[in-house]
């Protein structure tokens, strides 16, 4: 037996959404996003029609919840705010309920020893910006920006751990390419566009950081690390170099270099799908790299040379014309996200950001494992026993801790998530929390196995292995 020690002042906590644990309450006065449309229209798609008016109640329950979170080991804690709540409109008023929410949150956390962090954009476009094209239209731009520059005025007196967007690769993928995010379009030149118009977004509030505040900014990215079928074959080692480009490289080069990596580039200009940008943009792209970049690690990406390259559609181009995807046997499983299970990608991709990108300070800011019908777990004192929880937990920080040991700058490591909460359209099908949420019993809170370990994790830095 060896302990694992992690680095002094390691971050400790969980990650959520405003979106996914506040919910809508009569006379709140928050205004209509995405989510909130596309379950009115098309309750169906959500599993068991369960929509964001029924996320964890945390606007009501905020202050248990933070007791909660002291309960649980966090020191340090993340979700976002909702744009939608403090901004109904997106442009144009402040929702003086939201600054009260916000504040006393804040102040809640803080009071209690946990320090927030806070993210500005998760998945939740407000609808007024979206009838007029989302991240699509320019205009959303400037109105993300304004917004980012009224929650630093707001709350950047107390909160020093800001996020521009998390997993921004996400909107472009479900919004515009795979249909599992509104508005479901499949049309790859206009993801090019959004993703470009949410880079710019970002360079921009960090630098409207960086002219008037004191603390960090970064950007959280969902970094899938892309492995070919067979190493030794240049066909898949291209192939998987070419997902890289588009779902890693696409954020994390302009975000810590300033700059578009050349093949992914090459790509677009041979696909003829340059986004509308000007030199300007390029530019501030280029001076506003970030401090802090937040890692959220589910899963790999196996990849293989494409095997028809003939089955094309000329008229419908996506990424996945450059590659197929892989499916390697023998892989490890979690059956119920259908996501497969690799410890050591963390790892890799640790290395990766020291090799290849300065060193930069980061922190795990997402890992988990989403699980149907926990209720089967529950013991005689109601507690569900999730020992896999445990163990997903630690195979994976035996990775990261050889990683910090080889000199990676890692600063912490966060959970998804702190209690059970809505996962968009699979609603509450996979739970992933330290806290079970009853939602037949008003969303009761009840602290499972894991939340204990994590608790003696966090007080002990580091564990038994
Ligand atoms: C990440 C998102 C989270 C969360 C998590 C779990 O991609 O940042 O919002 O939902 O994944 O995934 P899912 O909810 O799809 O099971």
């Amino acid at each position: 037996m060896t302990f694992l020690t992690f680095p002094k002042g390691f971050f400790w906590g969980t990650a959520s959404s405003g979106p996914q644990t506040e919910g809508r309450f009569e006379g709140d006065g928050k205004g209509e996003n995405i989510w909130d449309y596309w379950y009115d229209k098309e309750p169906e798609k959500f599993f068991n029609h369960i929509g964001p008016d029924k996320a964890s109640y945390n606007y009501q329950y905020y202050k248990e919840d933070v007791q909660l979170m002291k309960a649980t080991g966090h020191n340090s804690f993340r979700t976002s705010i909702q744009w939608s709540r403090l901004i109904p409109e997106g442009v144009g008023a402040v929702n003086p309920k939201a600054v009260d929410f916000y504040n006393s949150f804040i102040d809640e956390l803080i009071a209690n020893g946990i320090e927030p962090f806070i993210n500005l954009y998760h998945f939740d476009m407000p609808m007024a910006l979206q009838e007029k094209g989302g991240w699509l239209n320019r205009e959303t731009v400037d109105a993300y920006v304004n917004f980012a520059k009224t929650c630093f005025e707001l709350f950047g007196d107390r909160v020093k751990y800001w996020f521009t967007h998390n997993e921004p690769i996400v909107p472009v993928e479900g919004g515009y390419l795979y249909n599992f995010h509104y508005p479901n379009e499949v049309n790859m030149k206009h993801a090019v566009q959004v993703a470009f118009y949410e880079m710019l977004a970002s360079s921009l509030a960090v630098k409207a950081y960086h002219e008037n505040q004191d603390g960090k900014i970064g950007i959280i990215l969902n970094l899938t690390p892309s492995y070919p079928r067979d190493e030794n074959n240049p066909e898949d080692v291209k192939a998987a170099q070419i997902a890289d480009a588009f779902f890693n490289r696409s954020f994390l080069d302009p975000a810590i270099k300033g700059e578009y990596p050349a093949d992914l580039i090459a790509l677009i200009k041979e696909l003829d799908m340059v986004p509308e940008h000007t030199s300007k943009d390029l530019q501030t792209i280029k001076e506003n790299t970030i401090d802090l970049l937040g890692v959220n690690y589910y899963q790999p990406r196996r990849v293989k040379a494409k095997e028809n390259p003939a089955g094309k559609d000329p008229q419908n181009p996506m990424p996945d014309d450059f590659f197929d995807y892989y499916d390697m046997p023998n892989k490890k499983m979690n059956p119920y996200r259908g996501w497969e299970i690799y410890e050591k990608g963390i790892y890799d991709i640790m290395i990766n950001v020291r090799d290849n990108y300065g060193n930069i300070p980061c922190y795990i800011s997402e890992n988990g494992m989403g699980v149907e019908g926990e209720e089967r777990y529950i013991n005689a004192n109601g507690q569900i026993e999730d020992d896999y929880r445990i163990y997903f937990i630690k195979d994976h920080l035996r990775y990261l801790h050889q990683a910090i040991n080889e000199g990676a700058n890692c600063l912490g490591y966060h959970l998804w998530t702190c209690m059970d909460n809505w996962s968009w359209c699979n609603a509450y099908k996979n739970r992933y929390g330290l806290i079970a949420v009853d939602l037949d019993q008003q969303g009761k809170r009840t602290i499972k196995k894991s939340g204990y370990f994590f608790k003696e994790l966090s007080d002990k830095n580091g564990f038994e292995d």
